[in-house]
């Protein structure tokens, strides 16, 4: 394949870090594509695919979709892109995502932008969401939140060994986040 071309940014950081939110103010400044895990995960389920049903199943239970489903999605999407540049949001987020997708497709990340923020906070934040998520509900943002710090914590423990994170303070409101993460955008993928 010709995946190698592509330039990645992996978006990390708990559920409700604001990943998304600053992604979408990435995209207008600097030119990425920005690919939501979640998100298309979520359209799987919509699309009445045969995996639907169980990755509902998952989202409801906070767990992580295996990444046979997730890379394939990722991978089609960069594919029908038209772009070369993408911002990975949610994903990899586990040891077993990670490794697929860099045996699958062969990309490494330029760098991980990783978003920490306290549990208070990012709970408050889901719990004000209003969007009618089905895993926005205090049992399954508590599963998350579990399954963040012992699955996906140590992705970006790994990405951090590397030199490869670049950590902004997410507890800020959205316009002083973005002025972290515009300096690290100018800074690294100048
Ligand atoms: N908000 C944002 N920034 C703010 C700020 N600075 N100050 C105050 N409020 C702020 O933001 C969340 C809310 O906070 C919004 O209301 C926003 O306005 C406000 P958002 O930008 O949506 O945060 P984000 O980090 O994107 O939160 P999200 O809930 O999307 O994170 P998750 O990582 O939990 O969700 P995701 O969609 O990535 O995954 C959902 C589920 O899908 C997973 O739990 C898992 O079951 C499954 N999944 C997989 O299995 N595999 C994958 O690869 C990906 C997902
Ligand atoms: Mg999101």
């Amino acid at each position: 394949t010709n995946n190698k071309k592509f330039i990645v940014v992996f978006v990390l950081g708990g559920p409700g870090s604001g990943k998304g939110t600053q992604c979408a103010k990435i995209v207008e400044h600097f030119g990425y594509t920005h690919l939501s895990a979640g998100d298309l995960l979520r359209a799987e389920i919509n699309s009445g695919s045969e995996n639907g049903t169980m990755i509902q199943s998952m989202i409801k239970e906070g767990k992580i979709v295996p990444s046979e489903v997730t890379v394939k999605l990722l991978q089609r999407a960069m594919n029908e892109s038209g772009n070369d540049k993408f911002l990975i949001d949610g994903f990899p987020r586990n040891e077993e995502n990670r490794a697929a997708f860099e045996a699958v497709t062969g990309i490494v990340p330029e760098f991980v932008l990783f978003f920490d923020c306290s549990e208070e906070e990012m709970e408050r934040r889901l719990l004000n969401r209003n969007q009618g998520r089905e895993d926005d509900n205090i049992e399954t943002i508590r599963k998350r939140f579990r399954v963040y710090m012992e699955s996906s914590l140590p992705v970006i423990e790994y990405y951090n060994l590397k030199g490869k994170v670049q950590k902004i303070n997410a507890a800020q409101p959205v316009e002083e986040v973005f002025e972290s993460v515009k300096g690290v955008f100018s800074k690294v993928a100048a």
